[in-house]
């Protein structure tokens, strides 16, 4: 939805933070089934793919095979390992009130499902998207620093007028990102973990690029939202993650991003780590690398 969209505040029924009640009691078994076709799907695929943390997070938080879980319910333990909350909204909401969420460690879900003929691939980020792709992550004392530390900057990038690269870094991690471990890339984008083909993809087609995970580049890489990533960013682990986030100023990145032009999304630059070259980039440099 663009940012005009959301002009006339929040819609009826939903407070002025954009937060309702999630009314778990009103889904239907059919939207109960839905959640436990997909997490069944997915969580029979994951082993092996996902990165541990996420995993740890999905069975601490029991979001069970019997359907869409009671937000009340998992906060008692997200709140209990993390100080993370999950929240219900109607859907995207203003950056804005996104930022200060996360800067309050209060993680806002689409209380909506998507439907049985959906199962693939949906417009907004659904419960299943939000719920599944992204809660369990935020049982990782890391990675919840990092939302956090993400949300406080999100605020900081409004005021800078950054937003889109910032929303760049947001996209390239916390949604579609890959960490390195002794045993190979794992996922813990929510975006791949929540979606069966990119579950497959991300890891195992050799057409985009994997590429080692650097701030400043990833802000200069834009990012498309209808189709599997031609990159993806590899970070070492989430501890270098957080630090890349705490501790850098931004501002001279933001000053320099005035000028730096994006770099085209399919591209290798010399300075890049490359843990595997794209056959679509070899393919754009007429097959000679
Ligand atoms: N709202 N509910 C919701 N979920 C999101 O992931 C979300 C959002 N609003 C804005 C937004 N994401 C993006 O602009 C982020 O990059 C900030
Ligand atoms: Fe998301």
């Amino acid at each position: 939805m663009s940012a005009d969209g959301f002009a006339n505040g929040p819609p009826p029924g939903a407070r002025p933070d954009w937060t309702i009640d999630q009314g778990w009691d009103s889904y239907s078994q059919a939207e109960h089934d839905v959640w436990i076709t997909l997490y069944e799907r997915q969580a029979s695929l994951l082993p092996g793919r996902a990165c541990d943390p996420f995993l740890r997070g999905l069975e601490a938080l029991d979001l069970h095979r019997t359907g869409i879980p009671d937000f009340n319910r998992i906060n008692e333990e997200l709140q209990r390992l993390t100080g993370w909350s999950v929240v219900a909204v109607p859907g995207l909401v203003p950056d804005e009130v996104f930022f200060d969420h996360l800067a309050n460690r209060r993680f806002p879900a689409g209380q909506f499902i998507r439907r049985a003929d959906q199962l693939d691939y949906l417009q907004e980020p659904d419960v299943f998207h939000d719920v599944f792709g992204h809660v369990p992550m935020l049982t990782d004392p890391v990675f919840a620093d990092y939302m956090q530390a993400y949300g406080k900057g999100g605020q900081r990038a409004l005021g800078y007028g950054h937003l889109h690269n910032l929303a760049r870094l947001y996209w390239y991690t916390v949604e579609f990102g890959l960490l390195q471990t002794p045993r190979g890339l794992r996922i813990y984008g929510a975006g791949i973990v929540s979606s069966l083909a990119e579950s497959i993809f991300a890891l195992d087609d050799p057409s985009p690029n994997r590429l080692g995970f650097d701030l400043e580049r990833v802000m200069r890489t834009p990012y498309r939202i209808d189709d599997f990533q031609q990159v993806y960013f590899v970070i070492p682990s989430l501890q270098s993650l957080l630090d890349a986030t705490t501790q850098t100023d931004f501002a001279p990145i933001y000053s320099r991003l005035e000028t730096a032009a994006d770099v085209p999304i399919a591209e290798v630059l010399s300075q890049d780590q490359v843990f595997t070259r794209g056959t679509q980039a070899y393919a754009a440099a007429g097959g000679r690398l």
